[in-house]
């Protein structure tokens, strides 16, 4: 557990959002929280009891009543004492109990300090505290059951598991260093290599978890690409449920990128509606292409559009290596004989196929609906992943006794990072930057 400081100055700050809303929150944590909570409601509430109260400023004059909460060190969010205070949720109230707060001896909190507080109190590891800024943040019911998931300590369990493994492994091998390498026998080389095997196949387990989960946070960007006219526009506003875009019978009607929030099955996507390519001498038409150009390059999956019946076109310039859908659409004008070559056929105009695209969609994605628990990880969680899984993979081609256990060694570091074992203060700091301030 990292002790990077003895942060021992009290914090205060607004945890509810800005603007008027029914209830307003401020959050005291820190020694001096009891004092404040004296000196703002004349009396220190029962512990974890909920209390009716005047709030007082330092003159003694009433700022509003509501409810106040005192939650005595260490059974509280941040381990510290703790003082929450529930007042009328316009902004001058809440400003001026706020106000009160610091007169009383607070400072007021940096963004994420309270959660920040609460790992070096050791309430929480670091997974946990960044699982608590994604549920917040959480963009789809997916995402949040993901972090909810983390916070909970799921994906903290299963890396620790994975964890006991590999420090059963080390201790093994620690031990036989002591012997000279010649009589490190072939019953512990094998017992070795068995249980790194172990290892690893729980390591690509979490990985694969992992990736998926990870989906969830970017939202995949999936880019709308075809000739003009052949309903990409229509494309995006049905699966958008909206009309978004605009759509006219006119070939070259889309110019700029059209990006476009949607989530299938709970899955956060982006669609992207881009300009027709084609061939043009129009000069707005031609910069509409040069950005559906950008958008192909960050593209993590293209969906070619044709028209059914006009069939299959020629689609130059779409990047290799990214994963391509490709769709027949207005298959309700070529009725009843469908194109044999249309795999995916469907009708912007009445629906048809739209599934059977979602489907495609999700799948071409990486996402598979198999039940499976999946970690809202991070980029952070999957590079320490990664990095461990090649220090395992080192390890497993390792004749040399000694370079075998330094490899481990190397990956349970790795891991140690993800839930804050092994830390350095530069990356708590940048991780707990990114909260809001109240959180
Ligand atoms: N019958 C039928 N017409 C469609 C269908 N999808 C689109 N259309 C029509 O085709 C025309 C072009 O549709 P858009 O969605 O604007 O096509 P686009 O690919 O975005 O065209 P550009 O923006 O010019 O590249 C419009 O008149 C639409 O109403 C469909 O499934 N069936
Ligand atoms: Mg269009």
């Amino acid at each position: 557990m990292p002790s990077d400081e003895v942060t021992r100055d009290t914090i205060a700050a607004i945890a509810t959002p800005p603007g008027r809303g029914g209830i307003g929150v401020i959050r005291v944590s820190g020694p001096a929280a009891p004092a404040i909570a004296t000196r703002l409601l004349g009396r220190l509430p029962p512990p974890r009891q909920a209390i009716r109260t005047t709030f007082r400023d330092a003159e003694g004059a009433a700022i509003d009543t509501g409810i106040a909460l005192h939650f005595p060190a260490p059974q509280s969010y941040t381990g510290e004492a703790v003082l929450e205070l529930q007042g009328h949720g316009g902004p001058v109230v809440m400003q001026a109990l706020l106000a009160a707060c610091l007169d009383a001896g607070a400072r007021l909190a940096e963004p994420g300090e309270f959660t920040r507080r609460a790992f070096l109190e050791g309430k929480i590891d670091l997974a946990q505290a960044e699982a608590v800024a994604d549920l917040i943040d959480a963009a789809s019911r997916e995402a949040a059951r993901s972090a909810l998931r983390s916070l909970s300590g799921e994906f903290s369990a299963t890396l620790s598991a994975l964890q006991a493994q590999l420090v059963e492994l080390r201790a093994l091998t620690e031990a036989m260093l002591d012997f000279p390498e010649e009589e490190v026998d072939a019953l512990h080389r094998e017992d070795a290599a068995r249980r790194l095997q172990q290892v690893r196949g729980a390591l690509d387990d979490v990985l694969k978890q992992s990736r998926l989960g990870s989906l969830l946070r970017s939202g995949i960007h999936v880019v709308l690409a075809g000739r003009p006219n052949v309903g990409k526009s229509s494309l995006l506003n049905r699966l958008a449920g909206e009309e978004r875009a605009i759509v006219t019978p006119v070939p070259g009607t889309t110019r700029d990128a059209l990006r476009e929030p949607i989530q299938i099955q709970g899955i956060p996507l982006v669609l992207v509606d881009t300009a027709g390519l084609r061939a043009s001498s129009d000069m707005v038409e031609r910069m509409g292409m040069e950005r559906t150009r950008l958008e192909l390059e960050r593209a993590d999956a293209v969906i070619a559009v044709f028209d059914a019946t006009r069939g299959r076109d020629e689609l130059e310039n779409l990047p290799a290596g990214i994963p391509v859908i490709e769709v027949y659409n207005k298959i309700d004008l070529v009725r009843p004989s469908v194109p044999p070559m249309a795999e995916l056929a469907v009708s912007a105009k009445t629906g048809e196929g739209l599934d059977a695209l979602r489907d495609a969609i999700l799948r071409t994605a990486g996402w598979n609906s198999s039940g499976e628990p999946v970690f809202l990880a991070r980029e952070r969680h999957l590079r320490a992943l990664e990095q461990a899984r090649r220090h395992l993979q080192s390890a497993a081609t390792e004749a040399r006794w000694e370079l075998f256990a330094e490899e481990l060694r190397l990956a349970h570091t790795a891991l140690g990072t993800i839930t804050g074992e092994f830390s350095a203060d530069d990356l708590l700091g940048e991780i707990f930057a990114r909260f809001c301030i109240g959180k």
